[in-house]
């Protein structure tokens, strides 16, 4: 397969799903980082609904990191989705329920007043309350192996070190089996090195771009 070419944005969670599955996999990649705030013309043409991650294989564009995480998990080994049908579509909805975490996460980091701010952190503790309540051993999502949904939650996870560092506190105090998932995943490598050095920094002024009700606390 020709290598595969990366469109990105450095804060991205979605993109990082992409990234961390290539590096599970050993699979050399070229990235392009663009700014979403000013998307170039050839972006615009290349991805259907304009945003980020693309993935560019030979002649063809991907996009959706669902199915780009997909498609690079039936190319190259090891397989991190199950064998098992059934187990297999379960990992998908808890890959759409991750999804459905970074929208609520977005709505807390933005939240304008403290009304929406309180609901999208009840939404989010709601959410932490599901993840415990269908959590097993671990250390990951399906126990020993890494699987796709863990490439989707690490990203996830990745934003809460950043929240307690703006006072946001106590996600993970009555969710023993969230928290030690959340450490395995932001202890592994692929997740660690899916973003740059800086990161934090980054969406803390981000955060503080957004005005909201955290972004008020940023010094
Ligand atoms: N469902 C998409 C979501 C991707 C997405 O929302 N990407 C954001 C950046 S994190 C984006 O490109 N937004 C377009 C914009 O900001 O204009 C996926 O899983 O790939």
């Amino acid at each position: 397969m020709s290598t595969p070419h990366l469109i990105s944005f450095d804060l991205c969670p979605y993109v990082q799903r992409a990234v961390i599955t290539m590096l599970e996999k050993n699979v050399p990649f070229e990235r392009t980082y663009i700014d979403l705030a000013n998307k170039p013309d050839w972006f615009l043409q290349m991805s259907p609904l304009g945003r980020v991650p693309v993935l560019q294989v030979g002649n063809e564009v991907l996009f959706e990191s669902a199915v780009i995480a997909e498609y690079l998990d039936e190319t190259n080994a090891p397989r991190l989705h199950p064998e098992d049908p059934l187990t297999r579509a379960k990992h998908r909805a808890w890959i759409e329920f991750a999804s459905a975490g970074l929208v609520s996460l977005w709505n807390f980091y933005t939240a304008a007043d403290d009304k929406a701010f309180a609901a999208a952190r009840a939404d989010l503790d709601t959410k932490l309350d599901r993840l415990e309540a269908i959590l097993q051993d671990g250390p990951f999502f399906a126990g020993a192996p890494f699987s796709l949904v863990d490439a989707a939650f690490g990203p996830f996870f990745r934003y809460f070190p950043v929240l307690e560092s703006l006072g946001e506190t106590g996600w993970f105090d009555s969710r023993p089996k969230v928290a030690s998932w959340k450490d395995a995943l932001l202890n592994r490598r692929s997740v660690q090195d899916a973003v740059q050095p800086g990161y934090a920094d980054k969406l803390v002024a981000f955060i503080k771009g957004k005005g909201g009700v955290l972004g008020k606390r940023v010094a």
